[in-house]
């Protein structure tokens, strides 16, 4: 069965690297699953049958054959239930792991996405600045539970897999942050993750697939 990921043909420079697609990428690159992109214009209008894939005209998009789904998350725990090395079988490692990724995307993620408006994207903002004391303070409490729950342990559960994917890419979010930098344990995670070579391989893929400019889908 083949495997086709969405993603983009161009982003800017600040974003390259960080497209979510990197999250499939990665999965399967750790596991050696060929796979092909279809690289689509982030200008306007996308496609309209794209939205038939994707509410939002978002990417990425997964096919595995005739099964088709969007939603970084859900293509994460699709592509484990291809390879225990993504997803382990035991049931109490493999409910661990789902809770992490859950937790990656649901607990984590939203609150650095908001730390990312308040210092870049609407930075100049008055509300911005007055939201950031409260943010951070939230935040940190955050990624503190976070740091103590992963404690000594390499990895979120006992090996590798999909909730590490999504937790090392949330995190890497922030990297701009002292949020991180002033929590090591979570940084050296980060680094962790981001030396592995399949991380590599995704990441160099994703970079070398953008155009310099805008081009039409
Ligand atoms: N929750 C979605 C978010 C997808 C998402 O935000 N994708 C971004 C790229 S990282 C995108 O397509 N942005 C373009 C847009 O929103 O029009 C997922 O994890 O797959």
């Amino acid at each position: 069965m083949s495997i086709e990921i969405t993603g983009f043909n161009w982003v800017p420079d600040f974003a390259r690297g960080y497209v979510r697609d990197l999250r499939p990428r990665w999965a399967c690159e750790e596991i050696g699953l060929p796979y092909a992109m279809r690289l689509l214009s982030p200008v306007p209008p996308k496609p309209a049958a794209y939205f038939d894939e994707q509410p939002w005209g978002q990417v990425p998009v997964l096919h595995d054959g005739e099964v088709q789904l969007f939603e970084s998350g859900a293509i994460l725990l699709h592509l484990g239930e291809r390879d225990e090395r993504l997803l382990p079988r035991d049931p109490q490692a493999r409910a661990t792991a789902i809770a992490w990724l859950f937790a990656a995307l649901n607990s984590v993620e939203p609150w650095l996405f908001e730390v990312a408006n308040v210092e870049i994207f609407s930075a100049k903002e008055e509300w911005a600045k007055l939201r950031k004391p409260s943010l951070f303070e939230a935040t940190g409490k955050r990624l503190d539970g976070l740091a103590n729950a992963l404690g000594d342990r390499e990895w979120l559960g006992d090996a590798f897999g999909v909730a590490d994917i999504a937790m090392v890419t949330v995190l890497r979010n922030a990297d701009h942050a002292t949020l991180m930098s002033s929590r090591p344990r979570l940084a050296d995670y980060v680094a962790r993750g981001m030396a592995r070579p399949a991380f590599q391989r995704a990441l160099a893929a994703q970079l070398a697939d953008f155009e310099p400019e805008p081009v039409a889908a």
